[in-house]
């Protein structure tokens, strides 16, 4: 039985990936970190399985990770873990600089710490961000990086030194450069999931209005459940290499809004340019009938933006025989809606239940 170890566990990734690898017979270990609340909602639903073991740790922590690795004795280290939102990371450049880019160090050093250089392999989870102000698309290996946010600009390192690492001390490691993926457990301030929940609201009647900040933004957008399977065929590869991992299809922020609100029941149209542009409903429930569902709000701007990712997965195809094409675009956004119709719609009869309990303790029915 393989183990492998993977950081960033309470994650979009980390949870698929777990799932993924004990589905493959490994036996998974997790790093998770302390926090005074229980936020394990992600893999709530692994723990107590025989194959799956979770350790404390922390990517700012060297010790915490050698220990860790110690006690694991990994075949395979998947390196997930990062403070992940680009926005954040201008708020928070230095702690974001210490986990997306030193923390990928202090895994490579534990590795060499604990003498497994030659046993373990790791993975690096890099980023489209890394072409940042883009030169050319659609981006492939052979890209120049050109960061262009605190977080790009850390995980360039992590990018690099990886490859050093590779290269110096003739380890296995490799970083897959994924372009956005999505799911039903995408956090939830990234686009994708902040506007799958207000489509659901919106249509349910929990929510007036989805404020948005660049709409012309381009993603290459795919399912977080089928890049986790190119984690482990990069791992699996007889070199170590790097790989675009992609679907090779562009759409804007603006065509993704419109298309979970199609599949929640709303035609929208957009009307009017940059900070003045709105989302209108002109078919749907008659309530909502020429309501402006979508406006932009320049509190989601960004000091500088990325706004054109194109990924060309071919190296990947090729080479690791990864399919891009298992989920496409409109059955991700479809996915994702209908899940969050579902989740409104529970929490909403739960907040009912809530208030009619209140009216019978306000009753004096219920002591
Ligand atoms: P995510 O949902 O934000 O998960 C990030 C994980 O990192 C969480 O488990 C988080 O733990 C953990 N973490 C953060 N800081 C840590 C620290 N100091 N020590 C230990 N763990 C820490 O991200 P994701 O979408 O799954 O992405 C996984 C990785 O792929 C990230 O490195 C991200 O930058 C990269 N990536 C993602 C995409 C994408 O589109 N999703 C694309 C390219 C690259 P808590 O739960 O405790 O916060
Ligand atoms: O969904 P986003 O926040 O994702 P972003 O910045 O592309 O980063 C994600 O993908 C990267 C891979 O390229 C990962 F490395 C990273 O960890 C993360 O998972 O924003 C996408 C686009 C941006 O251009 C943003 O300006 O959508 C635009 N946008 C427009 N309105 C918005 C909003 N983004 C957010 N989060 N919230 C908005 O209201």
């Amino acid at each position: 039985m393989k183990t492998a170890l993977i950081t960033g566990v309470t994650g979009q990734d980390g949870s698929y990936l777990s799932e993924f690898l004990i589905e493959k017979g490994y036996d998974v270990h997790g790093i998770i970190r302390r926090s005074s609340v229980d936020f394990r909602e992600r893999i709530a639903h692994l723990e107590g399985h025989p194959q799956f073991h979770l350790h404390y740790g922390d990517l700012g922590d060297s010790m915490s990770l050698v220990q860790v690795v110690f006690k694991v004795r990994p075949d395979e280290i998947y390196n997930l873990a990062a403070q992940s939102h680009v926005q954040v990371s201008f708020d928070s450049p230095e702690f974001t600089a210490d986990v997306d880019a030193t923390g990928v160090l202090r895994v490579l050093e534990a590795v060499r710490a604990c003498n497994l250089e030659k046993k373990c392999r790791i993975y690096q989870a890099s980023t489209s961000e890394l072409y940042g102000k883009v030169e050319a698309i659609p981006q492939n290996e052979n890209t120049p990086f050109l960061p262009y946010s605190p977080y790009a600009v850390a995980k360039l390192y992590g990018f690099w030194i990886t490859k050093e690492y590779r290269e110096a001390y003739n380890m296995f490691c490799c970083s897959g450069i994924l372009f956005n993926h999505e799911s039903e457990r995408r956090g939830e301030t990234f686009v994708t999931r902040k506007i799958t929940l207000a489509a659901a609201r919106i249509s349910l009647g929990y929510q007036d209005c989805l404020y948005l900040g660049n709409l012309d933004s381009k993603r290459d957008w795919g399912y977080a459940k089928d890049y986790v399977e190119c984690m482990w065929l990069i791992l699996q590869n007889s070199k170590a290499d790097d790989y675009v991992i992609a679907t090779g299809k562009q759409h804007s922020v603006r065509d993704f809004a419109q298309l979970a609100f199609h599949y929640a029941g709303i035609e929208l149209q957009f009307e009017g340019k940059g900070i003045d542009e709105k989302g209108i409903c002109v078919k749907g429930p008659e309530k909502l009938i020429g309501k402006t569902l979508v406006a932009v709000s320049k509190d989601f701007y960004r000091p500088t933006d990325v706004v054109n990712l194109c990924g060309d997965p071919s190296k990947a195809i090729k080479q690791l025989g990864w399919n891009p094409n298992k989920t496409s675009f409109e059955q991700l956004v479809k996915l994702m809606v209908e899940h969050d119709i579902a989740k409104v719609a529970s929490e909403g009869a739960a907040h009912k239940v809530k208030m009619n309990l209140e009216e019978y303790l306000e009753k004096g029915i219920v002591k």
